[in-house]
């Protein structure tokens, strides 16, 4: 068995013992199945299973908070490492106006990332802050034992709790909290990725990131102002009020967006925290060029639109930026995106290579009946342009409901929390040109509308001068709102 061969070295350590779940008997019945079952895939395995506990470097892990990933190791010898994580529990923003009392490793949610290589031996210390409330322990799902871990490091509040391990499989796993109510820890906040490199490393990128997908179950809806229990009946229905990356609703926006360069290769760490839903992760504006499905070893699949990540479970994409932009990762499980949160931007900066992407560059008139109506011009009529206020004002209203009304909401009213309200909307209406500015090129980093900070993406939409200048002719003139229309030409006058 691997663990007896690791133990036999393992230094003397207590651990809470839990009752047996089945007989003496039926235990080595079990044992001697599994060995003759592991028996042929350990020969695959590089790891040489004997090691001198006494002749290995030792080193402290360097975790990091994400989207910090730890440096890639550089040495091609296992190491004894040392890794010392706190369990504390906190009260902090869920979403703009939104506290929760989260359960965390190191005090934020996903906890730290932990990078080790295969091969290691880890002595791992949990420690739980005294101000718990709760018990707490750790699975990480790369430990080859009893629990992942939970049984060996079971600890009070004010304890600390240690085990060691051997890091026997490469690949990006997920820890989590198992202390019953299991999905109760878990829900509140108790997961992160810990990341086994193979014995040669994983091949060199320019920048990587780590994200963790999890959600969240409240007594209020969506954006409720204050600090919000955990629902438990929500969460057994798995009817989740927030879903975010890293934490928190604009963990990964407005000042927290990731970044880099045109022409850099990147490589995000994405895990999934659940406790429930499955991931559908995405990044619009780009093709993830390899993905090492599932958190494995192996580049399964190139040329990748969405991938699935579990419940309790990872994925690595690579892609390379070939140009400016601003990429959006969601997950396409759309409504979490646009109404939950799960939502965050990479940056590309540098330049845009309209060999690879132009931008807009005709807006022609479509007609669908194709040719032999374009013989008879006299028929083929551009819609009619809005001449009149009135016009506008009917136009815009089509526009509005088509392009807005999806994040706005159609009473003009927002969502708490999420999209700002247009409807007597203090920034709408103080200044018209920078109002023509966000629906031109869209708008992102901390705003404050009717004294409410927002700080959220809203995309550039791609509308024409003639829609955007009755689109907010509209908005400018709706719901209690006065203003004078707005007319093409000065939305055409700030179009870069
Ligand atoms: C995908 C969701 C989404 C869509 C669609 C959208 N917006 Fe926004 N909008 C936002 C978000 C989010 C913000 C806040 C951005 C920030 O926090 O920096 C915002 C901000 C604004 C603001 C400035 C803040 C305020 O309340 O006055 C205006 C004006 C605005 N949007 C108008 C529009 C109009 C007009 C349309 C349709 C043409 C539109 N938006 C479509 C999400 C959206
Ligand atoms: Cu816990």
């Amino acid at each position: 068995m691997r663990q007896q061969a690791v133990s036999r070295n393992a230094p003397a350590v207590k651990t809470p013992v839990r009752t047996p779940m089945i007989s003496k008997s039926a235990q080595r019945w079990w044992l001697t199945a599994l060995a003759v079952l592991i028996a042929p895939s350990l020969a695959h395995s590089g790891i040489d299973l004997k090691i001198d506990l006494k002749k290995l470097p030792t080193e402290e892990a360097k975790l990091t908070y994400a989207p910090e990933v730890p440096p890639p190791i550089t040495r091609r010898k296992p190491a004894r490492v040392k890794i010392h994580l706190e369990t504390k529990e906190v009260k902090k923003r869920l979403a703009d106006g939104v506290e929760y009392t989260f359960w965390t490793f190191g005090g934020t949610v996903p906890g730290p990332m932990i990078r080790i290589r295969e091969g290691d031996y880890v002595d791992f210390t949990l420690a739980n802050h005294p101000s718990s409330k709760m018990p707490h322990n750790i699975d990480l799902h790369a430990v080859t034992g009893q629990g992942g871990g939970a049984e060996g490091s079971f600890t009070a509040p004010g304890h600390s709790s240690t085990f060691s391990f051997r890091a026997l499989n490469p690949g990006l796993y997920i820890y989590h909290c198992a202390t019953a109510p299991v999905g109760m820890h878990i829900a509140n906040g108790m997961y992160g990725l810990i990341l086994v490199e193979p014995e040669k490393g994983l091949p060199k990128v320019d920048k990587e990131f780590y994200v963790v997908q999890s959600e969240f179950y409240t007594k209020g809806k969506y954006g409720d102002k204050g600090l919000q229990p955990f629902d438990m009946e929500k969460a057994v229905k798995e009817q989740a009020d927030y879903v975010v990356f890293n934490g928190s609703v604009g963990a990964l926006t407005g000042d927290g967006a990731i970044k880099a360069k045109v022409g850099e290769k990147i490589r995000i760490f994405v895990g999934n925290g659940g406790p429930n839903l499955v991931s559908s992760f995405h990044v619009i504006g780009e093709v993830f060029d390899n993905v090492y499905q599932d958190g494995g070893t192996k580049v399964t699949q190139n040329n990748v639109q969405t991938t699935l990540v579990p419940a309790g479970g990872s994925s690595i994409v690579e892609f390379k930026t070939e140009t400016a932009a601003n990429l959006i990762l969601v997950d396409h499980s759309i409504f979490r995106a646009f109404n939950k949160g799960a939502l965050g931007m990479l940056k590309v900066e540098g330049e845009h290579n309209p060999a690879i992407y132009t931008g807009k560059t005709v807006d022609a008139i479509y007609l669908p009946e194709g040719g032999a109506i374009q013989t008879m011009p006299q028929e083929a009529k551009a819609a009619p342009k809005a001449e009149t206020f009135e016009e506008r004002m009917k136009a815009g209203k089509g526009v509005y409901t088509a392009s807005c009304a999806a994040c706005h909401q159609e009473n003009g009213m927002g969502l708490p929390g999420a999209f700002p309200p247009l409807a007597k909307a203090d920034y709408l209406m103080a200044d018209k040109k920078r109002s023509i500015n966000v629906v031109l090129h869209g708008l992102e980093g901390k705003i404050k509308v009717n004294g409410v900070d927002y700080d959220g993406v809203m995309p550039a939409l791609g509308l024409d001068d003639e829609d955007i200048a009755n689109v907010l002719t509209y908005v400018r003139n709706t719901w209690g709102n006065k203003g004078e229309a707005v007319k093409p030409s000065e939305v055409k006058a700030l179009r870069k």
